[in-house]
């Protein structure tokens, strides 16, 4: 890239760098250097009004929710409400009642798989999902498979991690009850076509389900425009708490499921002959749930919600060509995860380096970087590697962050090759 190009890009990206301030973990040394936080794939930093809020409503308004009468009950049950129709707005749910609080993304999608998928499938019928899929999105649903003889296929990937179309609409067919698509891949950075996926399941009578963990802090969604069936997110990853997620599912939907849990706040009447069901989304949250975890949400929510994502999407693109471009320089770099259409994470290789060598060498340099499978064990048997190493840029990261992870992968690569 030209001189003249960095000043112009620097220039336009100065707005999004200026959110770096809002992040207090960011300004921290890490063995004498200073952060760069290159794991928010895993877990992204929170902004200070996040932390502000738990802390607040620890402070002064803790108490459980829908059970008081009293003041602190009632602040509490408005919080937690809150945050739920926050989530709902900020999808674009058609009624908060669609909104599920759940610990994370993976709790969402073993509470569909459980409930909707035991409702749904019989033998002979098949589950869709892909060879790209986070853990939590293939083992709730070859569970489910065992249990009720339905059948897991895998639609398969290219070299370049992309999802295999063709086969995909091969693979589709009228014994698909679910589709279980990945949006955007943790291991690759891969952004499936999720909307014609959705399209053409539904042509042939599947529901489809979206993992949206890592999609939710790259882009702004909309179900009703994407017309999923079920849409699943973590909080940590958004910028929120963790121990808390959501599952938006369309009302029909949910109002046919059978309950995930049994307990309290999800019952209507329960008498040692019969218990019957509280309404949405209750009927899906038994026990006390994580009260302050869905206030950081909320604060997460209203945090993201102030942003300008294209804004958001130029930067993250800017910084993944960036990275790319210096990373591809390295004599031994293989990158893994190569789509046209991708996020800002960046899977790769150096050399015959151990991933965990890389991870513990540039941890040196205060650079954080995932090394591993990525809980994506059929991603690294397609590419042939027991582990990579990945670094995942978000809002607040920047250049100087990707020149620290390449002084940090020259060490490496000056200790190891
Ligand atoms: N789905 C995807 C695509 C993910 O990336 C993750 C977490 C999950 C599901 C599970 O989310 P959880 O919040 O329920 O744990 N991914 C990662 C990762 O890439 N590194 O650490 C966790």
């Amino acid at each position: 890239m030209s001189a003249v190009g960095n000043v112009a890009s620097s220039a336009r990206f100065a707005g999004i760098a200026a959110r770096r301030a809002d992040f207090p973990a960011l300004h921290q040394e890490v063995h004498g250097k200073p952060l760069a936080y290159l794991d928010s794939a895993a877990s992204a930093q929170r902004p200070q009004a996040v932390i502000d809020a738990m802390v607040a409503h620890e402070r002064r308004n803790h108490a459980n929710v829908h059970r008081g009468v009293h003041q602190l009950s009632q602040r509490a049950t408005d919080a937690y409400e809150g945050a739920r129709e926050r989530v709902s707005r900020y999808i674009n749910a058609s009624g908060s009642d669609e909104i599920i609080f759940t610990r994370g993304t993976t709790e969402s999608i073993n509470l569909v798989a459980a409930s909707f998928g035991k409702m749904r499938l019989e033998p002979g019928d098949e589950v869709l999902v892909t060879w790209m899929e986070h853990h939590s999105n293939i083992v709730p649903w070859q569970m489910i498979c065992e249990q009720t003889g339905a059948r897991l296929v895998a639609v398969p990937i290219t070299h370049t991690g992309e999802l295999d179309l063709e086969a995909f609409h091969r693979l589709l067919t009228d014994r698909t009850r679910i589709v279980a698509v990945v949006h955007v891949s943790n291991a690759l950075g891969t952004i499936n076509p999720v909307q014609d996926i959705i399209e053409a399941a539904h042509k042939v009578g599947a529901v489809v389900l979206l993992d949206g963990a890592q999609a939710t802090p790259h882009m702004r969604i909309d179900v009703q425009a994407l017309d999923c069936d079920f849409y699943a997110l973590s909080g940590h990853k958004t910028f929120g708490p963790t121990g808390i997620g959501v599952l938006y599912g369309k009302r029909a939907l949910l109002d046919a499921m059978p309950p995930y849990q049994g307990g309290g706040e999800m019952i209507r009447t329960v008498t040692f002959e019969k218990t019957t069901w509280n309404a949405l989304p209750c009927k899906f949250e038994a026990g006390t749930q994580n009260i302050t975890g869905a206030v950081g949400l909320g604060a997460a929510i209203d945090y993201l919600s102030g942003i300008d994502f294209a804004e958001v999407a130029r930067h993250e693109a800017d910084l993944l060509e960036y990275a790319t471009e210096r990373l591809s320089e390295l004599p031994g770099i293989r990158l893994i995860g190569t789509a046209a259409a991708k996020a800002s994470v960046l899977s790769f290789t150096l050399g015959d380096i151990h991933a965990h060598d890389l991870g513990t060498v540039v941890d040196m340099e205060g650079v954080a970087i995932r090394t591993g499978h990525h809980c994506a064990m059929p991603v690294m048997e397609h590419f042939g590697v027991p582990a990579t190493a990945r670094a995942s840029f978000a809002l607040y990261n920047d250049r100087g962050d990707v020149d620290q992870l390449v002084t940090g992968l020259n060490r490496a690569a000056e200790l190891f090759l």
